[in-house]
């Protein structure tokens, strides 16, 4: 069942109903200044920061969902409702909400007033534009009034919702014409303020939480709203809000539009302690000023979907399987930027006050992001690095607006510095910019330990060569990627999670995911040392990961699959031997996409074991059998119900690396065959069952031994989308960036069928038509540059040069 339709020529999704299984939200910003919106017009906003700068608050595990937003009142007579369905619930008599990149429009129509909104976050400035259309699609003349809502968050979200005792006295705003500004604490410790605004004259204004809604209501039905009147509350402590009346009357067949503006103002901090008390309203006015007339919103409008076509031109394919192409050509990209932009911070499932960056995971969401906009990668890079320790490990999360570790999480997830050299790594195959090595980055913040990024991978490499277990394999620390596999944690009381205890190393504890990694990286890091001129270090690299890789085949294989790890007891873990948790995905996925058992053909077993035991109709689960019962030795893992998260659900971020291997060894059915079962496109037919949003990953959906199984949770924010985008952008159609040049090597399914890239990488674009008049899986047997046979797969780079035309045959 569907709750909407994909709408490829808008690059939309248009949700038709509002009572989506659960909310289903868009992004809105690009740089700073960022909205979570959903299809009810629910979310909020904030600058840079979700946790240090909220400019608008949001009621988590409320009933009903979802309730706190930007919202319209429309009183029309004694009917009361909002064109995005929330919160009143008035029936409508249409509803839609399509959620587009970057912006998103909901049109609600009742009683012959049809009300549109657009809500977008301009390329240039600080403020979401709130663009309203009425229409009178009746024969009479309508007379109706009309409320906007938002509620002030008191900018720190984690303080705003616990420290009432001063919360409720700070609150401060100001009115001037028709814009409301939001002050709080710039008395105190703030050089910024909010300010919401119309292009129109306001017959009335609120302030007050309490004087809008009236005593015990919700924002159902607010009494303001109710009367037909604002009282023109200023607030004064307690929980200031913004709203807006606007009376109008519009004959038959009149439109009339209205622009408001949320924005965000700084004022310069010497400026602001000269006059404490005063914001200087002018930057808001400038603002304000840039967005008075629909031919201004218009115009940032086209701006923002130019930025888009843009963005989306890098990497675009045209083939006979529509799912495909709109997965690659919107949606996975889209996502990827979205992940770039909040990491793990800000979404449905993450409150925005947890989680900031993460080393790990923003490091691999570089890898689905980097060919959009490669100096943004870069940035990113060097604000990771500087985040490691000088002996290479690395704080696992940092605060996006500091840029500083985050201390009460610290560090010890030993896979997180092996990550840095991916980042890098898909960095300089992308752009060739090998000078990002030289650039000098601190350790720890700390500028006096700057040393150049090249010593930052070369201390990740260490890492991992000197915290090795008795068998010779790295050492797993607090976890690796999987942060639940808590080996070193079997001394803490069960229940509390790693978050609750610090760092473990131990000495016995070892991750045959992390050797798997390390063979990826380190050949990755040894080469980057040989393009650099640095022999002997990429000789020296070469020799450990051969060390770490004879290691992997003598003692992390199990006879018909990589074993996962060894606990702090040296006991295996994933294993036959084991009683559960036999088989895992995470080595199954990596050792082959790493290269590791490939030519033994251990590659090949592992990933029949993983189709034998691992897969289902909705995806491959993380391990069989799931556990059962809690398992000191093995930590949180274990404290989720069969079937749930790292307990067996399927993980989707691992599915793609299970996906990339087989194309390593050659088998395209099978690849496509993992890739669509989690593929949103795909899944959109039975959203009943998945609830998520159809249009992007879940980090998780519930595994065979759930209670639910099917069911997705935790959309949005996930190294999925990163790495879908690697699994089918480089590895089933077959493009991959390497130093020399792009390289072609598809492997589809067999009656895939011809299909066309356009890919712009470095200075060139590259217009490639792949054929296939055999059906085969893979195997390119023509490959002809600017109509020359070139040997090889890979397309050489030529500096400056600007078209490319390629024919590729399979065969
Ligand atoms: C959660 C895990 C999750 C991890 C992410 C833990 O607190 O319980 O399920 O994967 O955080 O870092
Ligand atoms: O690898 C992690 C990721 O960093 C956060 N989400 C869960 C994954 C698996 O535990």
């Amino acid at each position: 069942m569907k709750f909407g339709y994909f709408d490829d020529q808008h690059k939309e999704y248009v949700i038709t109903t509002p009572k989506t299984p659960l909310p289903w939200i868009n992004y809105l910003g690009n740089r700073e200044f960022f909205s979570l919106i959903s299809n009810t017009c629910g979310g909020y906003t904030f600058y840079r920061d979700a946790r240090l700068l909220r400019l608008t608050r949001y009621r988590y595990n409320d009933v009903p969902c979802d309730t706190n937003g930007k919202y319209f009142y429309i009183k029309d007579g004694d009917c009361i409702w909002n064109p995005g369905w929330q919160p009143t619930k008035t029936d409508l008599d249409f509803y839609e909400c399509c959620h587009g990149l970057g912006y998103s429009r909901f049109t609600g129509k009742k009683k012959n007033l049809q009300a549109s909104v657009l809500f977008f976050v301009p390329l240039e400035d600080n403020c979401e534009l709130q663009w309203l259309h009425l229409k009178n699609d009746g024969d009479a003349p309508k007379t109706f009034s009309l409320f906007s809502y938002v509620e002030w968050c008191l900018w720190n979200a984690d303080d705003d919702m616990k420290n009432f005792q001063r919360n409720l006295s700070i609150g401060e705003v100001e009115i001037e014409d028709s814009v409301i500004y939001h002050k709080t604490e710039y008395r105190e410790r703030r050089d910024h303020f909010a300010f919401y605004g119309v292009n129109a004259p306001i017959d009335g204004f609120d302030t007050s939480r309490d004087a809008f809604l009236g005593a015990y209501r919700g924002n159902d039905h607010p009494q303001v709203v109710e009367k037909g009147a604002c009282s023109n509350s200023v607030a004064s402590g307690w929980s200031p809000i913004a709203c807006h009346q606007i009376d109008l009357t519009l004959a038959p067949g009149q439109e009339k539009s209205l622009i408001f503006v949320l924005g965000y103002a700084e004022n310069p901090l010497a400026e602001k302690w000269s006059a404490p008390d005063i914001i200087n309203k002018k930057p808001a006015k400038e603002i304000l000023a840039k967005y008075q007339t629909d031919a201004q919103v218009e115009q940032a409008l086209s701006a923002l979907a130019a930025y888009w076509e843009d963005l989306l031109s890098k990497y675009h394919v045209t083939s006979s399987n529509e799912k495909v192409d709109r997965m690659v050509n919107i949606w996975n990209q889209y996502q990827c930027m979205v992940t770039f932009n909040m990491s793990r911070s800000a979404s449905y499932y993450e409150s925005g006050i947890g989680r900031g960056m993460g080393f790990r995971d923003s490091c691999q969401d570089l890898l689905g992001f980097v060919h959009l906009i490669p100096e943004r990668a870069r940035e990113r890079i060097l604000d990771i690095a500087a985040t490691q320790f000088i002996d290479g490990s690395a704080y696992h999360q940092y605060q996006p607006l500091t840029k500083k570790g985050n201390s009460d999480i610290g560090s010890g997830f030993n896979d997180d510095p092996l990550w840095l050299i991916a980042g890098t790594d898909a960095y300089i195959r992308e752009t060739g910019d090998f000078s990002i090595l030289d650039e000098a980055v601190p350790f720890d913040n700390d500028v006096s330990l700057a040393a150049p990024l090249m010593e930052h991978l070369h201390r990740s490499f260490d890492y991992i060569v000197n915290h090795k277990g008795p068998h010779g394999l790295p050492l797993i620390g607090r976890a690796d990627w999987n942060d639940c596999l808590n080996l070193n944690c079997f001394s803490a009381h069960p229940g509390e999670s790693f978050q609750t205890f610090g760092p473990s190393e131990g000495p016995v504890a070892e991750s045959v995911f992390i050797a798997a990694m390390f063979v990826k990286y380190g050949n990755a890091y040894a080469k980057l040392c040989r393009l650099t001129g640095n022999t002997s270090e990429a000789t020296r690299a070469e020799k450990e990961v051969a060390k770490i890789y004879d290691v992997i085949l003598k003692d992390g294989w199990d006879g018909k699959w990589f074993l996962r790890a060894y606990d702090a007891h040296g006991q295996k873990v994933g294993s036959h031997e084991c009683e559960e948790g036999q088989i895992y995905i995470e080595t199954q996925g990596f050792c082959p996409l790493a290269g590791v058992g490939v030519k033994e053909g251990l590659a090949k077993e592992a990933l029949d074991s993983v189709k034998e035991r691992l897969d289902t109709k909705y995806g491959i689960v993380l391990l069989q059998p799931a556990y059962t019962r809690y398992h000191l030795e093995l930590g949180e893992i274990t404290s989720y119900p069969p079937g749930y998260k790292e307990n067996a659900g399927i993980f989707c971020h691992n599915n793609p690396w299970v996906s990339i291997s087989e194309t390593v060894i050659g088998r395209g059915d099978r690849a496509f065959e993992i890739y669509q079962k989690t593929c949103p496109a795909y899944v959109e037919e039975f959203s009943e069952i998945h609830r998520t949003e159809p249009y992007v990953y879940s980090q998780m959906i519930a595994g065979r031994d759930a209670a639910f199984f099917g069911e997705a949770k935790n959309s949005w924010l996930t190294g999925t989308a990163a790495w879908t985008f690697v699994n089918i952008s480089q590895h089933i159609l077959g493009l991959l960036p390497t130093h020399e040049g792009l390289s072609v090597d598809p492997c589809i399914p067999h009656d895939f069928g011809d299909f066309e890239l356009t890919r712009k990488f470095r200075e060139g674009t590259y217009h490639i038509q792949v054929r296939n008049p055999k059906q085969v899986e893979k195997g390119v047997v023509s490959l002809r540059v600017d109509g020359q046979e070139i040997a090889g797969n890979v397309i050489p780079y030529v500096r400056g040069k600007k078209e490319y035309q390629v024919e590729v045959t399979l065969g």
